[in-house]
């Protein structure tokens, strides 16, 4: 499958209430390789496998959340077509200049009517994994510290109008709906799984009435064993652990659902099936979303609906 537009998510940035605390989690804890630090204060981090600069980026500030959710597009071109089919669409948007943010370039940036800001950019500096590209080996010792996954994979954003939202990325950002789950009522949706490759998702909204929520941010792991592992490291660093390990049934995903130490909610993820654009969209209804969440244990925790940053 060519992928021309869209490629990836491929930075967040969450806001954390203890910088220097948050730092200590996210690089010895999760495991992330710092990158780098800027003027704002902004801390820079990159899963050990992710070739450009950085993938997720942490601000202090007196309240959890995601301020932002950057997707890496194929080139200049693409967003540049981008940015003018969200014009066309009646989206305003505004660039933000090269080197606001480190090793990036010119970003493009608009807010869904759920209410959360989106960027397009297309050059991040490419510091590697560490790994040479002549005669690679499979992985790094950058693996071995901490949880260690391989990337940022996608997000769960809770916000108002899913509907409009998943017209915006269907019509115009070149995404296709792989999974959903029904309304009550089975009129609309509850949360939809967008993916805009052969991931099972690359991000997901579900319908919430406060707008901006991050519901949460999700690593990919290597494999089941290393979900297990993950869940280890959690324990024995006494991080609260929110769902799991389980298995959705929605994407088929492994997961672990748990808190970074400002309440962000954060999963290691591993597995899920490997839609292509032509596939059909695959629906749950309200009554079975608890199969949706928690395969085994068909069970809809309290938490999932209810607990946002
Ligand atoms: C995911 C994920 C429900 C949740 C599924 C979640 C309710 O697929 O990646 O977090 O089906
Ligand atoms: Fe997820």
């Amino acid at each position: 499958m060519a992928m021309t537009g869209v490629l990836r998510p491929g930075h967040a940035q969450v806001r954390v209430l203890d910088l220097e605390e948050s730092v200590r989690f996210y690089r010895d804890v999760l495991g992330l390789v710092e990158t780098g630090r800027d003027a704002q204060g902004r801390v820079y981090f990159k899963c050990w496998d992710e070739r450009d600069h950085h993938s997720y980026v942490i601000r202090e500030s007196d309240r959890a959340g995601i301020d932002f959710l950057g997707f890496r597009v194929l080139d200049k071109a693409n967003l540049d077509r981008l940015e003018a089919g969200l014009k066309a669409y009646g989206i305003a948007t505004e660039r933000i200049p090269a080197g606001e943010m480190l090793e990036t370039g010119e970003r493009v940036r608009f807010t869904l009517p759920s209410g959360h800001a989106i960027e397009l950019y297309a050059e991040k500096t490419k510091v590697g994994n560490g790994i040479p590209l002549i005669n690679p080996a499979p992985w790094s010792l950058q693996r071995e510290h901490g949880i260690g996954p391989v990337r940022l994979d996608h997000a769960l954003l809770y916000g108002p109008n899913v509907a409009e939202v998943q017209k915006i990325f269907t019509e115009v950002l070149g995404f296709y709906l792989v999974e959903r789950v029904l309304t009550p009522d089975g009129n609309a949706n509850a949360a939809i799984w967008l993916s805009c490759g052969q991931k099972v998702h690359d991000i997901a909204f579900a319908e919430y009435p406060e707008p901006g929520k991050l519901h949460h941010c999700s690593f990919l792991m290597e494999s089941w064993e290393q979900v297990l592992r993950a869940g280890d490291i959690m324990s024995m660093n006494t991080v609260p652990v929110d769902i799991g390990p389980t298995r959705h049934g929605v994407t088929r995903g492994c997961t672990i659902y748990a808190w970074d130490p400002s309440g962000n909610r954060f999963e290691t993820f591993f597995g899920g099936h490997l839609p292509y654009p032509d596939y059909e969209t695959m629906t749950w209804t309200f009554d079975n979303f608890g199969q949706g969440l928690d395969y085994p244990q068909r069970k809809l925790h309290e938490t999932f609906l209810t607990v946002v940053s």
